[in-house]
């Protein structure tokens, strides 16, 4: 299995329950390393780029609403297939759905407040990764 990178967001209803360390402490013990991680606080503009596959969706408005609500912590995630890794870690995108001993299982508040965002293909990690970090940034 190659090793790769994904990007992961730690989402406003996290952070603002203080959950930045148990969150990353699911990600290590699943064997990623955080290779990169900085908190900021999305701009409006910034999380319509970063959602822009979703502009359509009903949700858009208020994902990005929400995404602006408070810090979040962007982090690249490196290890052995680790896009669908950190994807089986999150667990489903509704915590209602979510399997037991998955971050939105147990922390998240709604289908959209849900803790977490992980990237869904390697194509992808790579587009979200460059969205907020230079290589330089990233030390595994
Ligand atoms: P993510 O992109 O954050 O890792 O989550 P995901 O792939 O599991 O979910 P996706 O379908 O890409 O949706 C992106 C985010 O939009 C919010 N959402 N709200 N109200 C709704 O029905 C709804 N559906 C999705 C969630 O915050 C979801 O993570
Ligand atoms: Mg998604």
């Amino acid at each position: 299995m190659a090793i790769e990178r994904t990007l992961s967001i730690i989402k406003p209803d996290a952070t603002r329950r203080n959950l930045t360390g148990k969150i990353n402490a699911r990600f290590e013990d699943a064997g990623l390393k955080i290779v990169g991680q900085r908190r900021i606080q999305m701009t409006r503009a910034m999380a319509e780029a970063f959602y822009d596959v979703h502009r359509e969706r009903s949700f858009f408005g208020s994902l990005c609403d929400f995404m602006t609500s408070g810090p979040v912590v962007v982090q690249v995630l490196e290890g052995e297939d680790a896009v669908a890794k950190n994807r089986q870690v999150m667990g489903a995108t509704n915590p209602a759905n979510a399997d037991e001993g998955t971050i939105r299982r147990d922390f998240a508040e709604s289908i959209e407040a849900n803790s977490v965002h992980g990237s869904d293909s390697p194509e992808n990690a790579a587009r979200e990764i460059a969205f907020f970090f230079a290589e330089i940034d990233l030390v595994g």
